[in-house]
């Protein structure tokens, strides 16, 4: 029996890869955590950046409350079981004239897993529409696992600091914007070929986005990275353990576990192929 999802809802994932939009959080609670990240952001002088944008549940408070949300959680479990770990947590903030955009490709190349479990759930602060450049996915293209990638989207305007573009024939038409509101949600599988477009809006678009694998899934690169439990058990111990839950964003040790972490993570990409994981730092 299903915590949250409708059967319909499971459906769509299993066959399309994606579910847009599921409430979260109210648009209240949505505006109070964009507060408090740009109160760092204003404390910092500098938007977040770098590796403070990777792990970042490992590094804030705020980031490891939404990672543990357990309405977060209990549709992740709908979809990949109740033993569960997060890998990952970026923020993809897209700042109004920017520029920035997100080439078409899959999460999973760099992941080196298997099998391919993990999804990822992606929270808006902010309105996240065709103005303010929502994700666009390809339904249905999660199902023939990685792809390979060129590198004919380098520059310094993509988000994808390795300039990746996933080989995958895809009629353009056929994509689905998947537009939020703050405090909603969009789910989207591992290998689901995905971009976004730039942000034509007045405002910045904000998102975060956690990356959930079931427990069972193992790294298939020699360099074993890190997760943290975050719901259920683990019986097969795939990831190393050593995450925790931070204590501050400036506690000393905080920093130090978070950036420990990054390396890894970052280290593991490289073994999968990533060239440029350096010009994230
Ligand atoms: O935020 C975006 O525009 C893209 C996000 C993305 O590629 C992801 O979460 O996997």
């Amino acid at each position: 029996m299903n915590k949250i999802l409708t059967k319909s809802q499971v459906d769509q994932y299993k066959n399309e890869g994606f579910i847009s939009p599921i409430r979260i959080m109210s648009e209240e609670d949505a505006l109070s955590l964009r507060r408090e990240i740009e109160a760092f952001e204003a404390s910092q002088g500098k938007p977040i950046h770098g590796t403070q944008k990777t792990k970042a549940f490992l590094r804030f408070p705020w980031a490891y409350d939404l990672v543990v949300n357990q309405k977060i959680l209990d549709v992740v479990e709908d979809l990949i079981g109740p033993n569960i770990l997060c890998y990952q947590h970026g923020l993809w903030f897209k700042e109004p004239e920017s520029g920035s955009y997100v080439s078409w490709h899959q999460d999973a190349t760099y992941y080196g897993m298997d099998p391919w479990e993990l999804l990822s759930a992606w929270v808006a602060l902010t309105p996240v529409d065709e103005v303010s450049g929502c994700i666009q996915v390809i339904p249905g293209s999660h199902k023939d696992g990685s792809f390979p990638v060129e590198y004919t989207e380098r520059s310094e305007t993509n988000l994808l600091a390795s300039g990746q573009n996933t080989l995958y024939n895809f009629d353009k038409g056929d994509a689905v914007s998947m537009h939020l509101k703050p405090g909603e949600m969009s789910i989207h599988h591992v290998c689901l070929v995905h971009s976004s477009k730039p942000n034509n809006g007045a405002d910045r678009r904000m998102g975060l986005s956690a990356g959930y694998v079931p427990t069972h899934v193992q790294q298939t690169t020699k360099l074993k990275a890190t997760a943290m439990l975050v719901r259920g058990e683990d019986f097969f111990g795939n990831f190393l353990p050593d995450e925790k839950p931070p204590v501050a964003f400036d506690d000393p040790d905080t920093i130090e576990r978070q950036e420990k972490a990054v390396k890894l993570y970052r280290a593991k990409s490289i073994e999968c192929g990533n060239q440029t994981a350096w010009r994230l730092g």
